[in-house]
């Protein structure tokens, strides 16, 4: 799979994160991004948030860039050093590790997003350690996942532990049209599906390949640089730009193949 990787770059540290970072002093002097895997670059205008998982454990790794850090799995870490996009040699350079719980409620900023004050990093259930780099960034216009998850948050932000200014404000945003379903394709599936919830594993899975499919094949761009063009002139075009202004890299993952057996 050749993914986008998008870097968020931290503005505001969780409580928590803030606390355990504090004992490593070299990442003052750093950027630090969280780096979110997508097949979808040319929805980026609407990202509303980004989700880590509670369970998984990420590192804080030096980029090939030596002023960057990647909070990354280190599954992901591996893969990319044998991109070329750690420093020389391979190797990994880890200044330390975080918990996903611990990311929760991190303000970031999202390149081209139209919530340009940045948006929060947010729990989702689904988050897997086994694909991509285990931060995932969310479009709930078109990814019924992220619809579906973000809802969640919102009607019971006390039982998934997260303060509700952090969802608050941050509605699913026009992005894509298609003549079938106009300009909100996740929560109009999700609806016409009786989604209730991210827990609902299967009929998220077929409204997840509905949403590609229809966005690939019949989606037009509504906002941006590339407005009014169809998503499959765009989306190169909008990862070039990202790319170029430093907000993105190339990244590929062999699928089904298992790379680390420490991760
Ligand atoms: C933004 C985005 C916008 C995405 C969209 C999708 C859609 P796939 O399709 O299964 O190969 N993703 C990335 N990493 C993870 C992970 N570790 N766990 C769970 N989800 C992950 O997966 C690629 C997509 O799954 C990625 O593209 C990412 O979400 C998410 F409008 O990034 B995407 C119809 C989908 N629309």
């Amino acid at each position: 799979q050749e993914y986008t990787c998008i870097k968020l770059e931290v503005l505001d540290w969780s409580d928590l994160a803030g606390q355990t970072l504090a004992a490593i002093p070299a990442l003052a002097e750093k950027k630090v991004f969280l780096v979110a895997a997508t097949l979808r670059p040319e929805t980026m205008y609407a990202q509303t948030n980004c989700f880590a998982g509670t369970k998984l454990e990420y590192g804080l790794f030096q980029s090939a860039n030596t002023d960057e850090v990647y909070v990354v799995t280190e599954r992901a870490a591996r893969n990319m050093a044998f991109q070329s996009l750690s420093p020389a040699g391979g190797q990994l350079s880890k200044l330390g590790s975080i918990s996903g719980q611990a990311l929760i409620g991190t303000k970031v900023n999202a390149p081209l997003s139209c919530y340009t004050g940045g948006v929060y990093v947010l729990p989702m259930d689904n988050v897997l350690a086994t694909k991509g780099t285990g931060i995932v960034t969310s479009v709930p216009s078109d990814s019924p996942d992220d619809y579906a998850a973000l809802r969640d948050l919102k009607k019971k932000s006390d039982y998934y532990g997260i303060q509700p200014e952090w969802v608050n404000g941050f509605e699913p945003a026009p992005v894509i049209s298609t003549s079938t379903y106009g300009e909100m394709i996740a929560p109009a599936l999700c609806e016409q599906m009786k989604i209730a919830s991210q827990k609902d594993r299967d009929q998220l899975a077929k409204a997840k390949e509905t949403a590609y499919k229809e966005g690939f094949y019949n989606g037009v761009m509504g906002v941006g640089d590339f407005k009014g063009q169809s998503v499959q002139e765009a989306k190169p075009k909008v990862r070039e730009l990202l790319i170029s202004q430093g907000d993105a890299f190339a990244y590929a993952e062999p699928e089904g193949v298992v790379i680390s057996r420490s991760g």
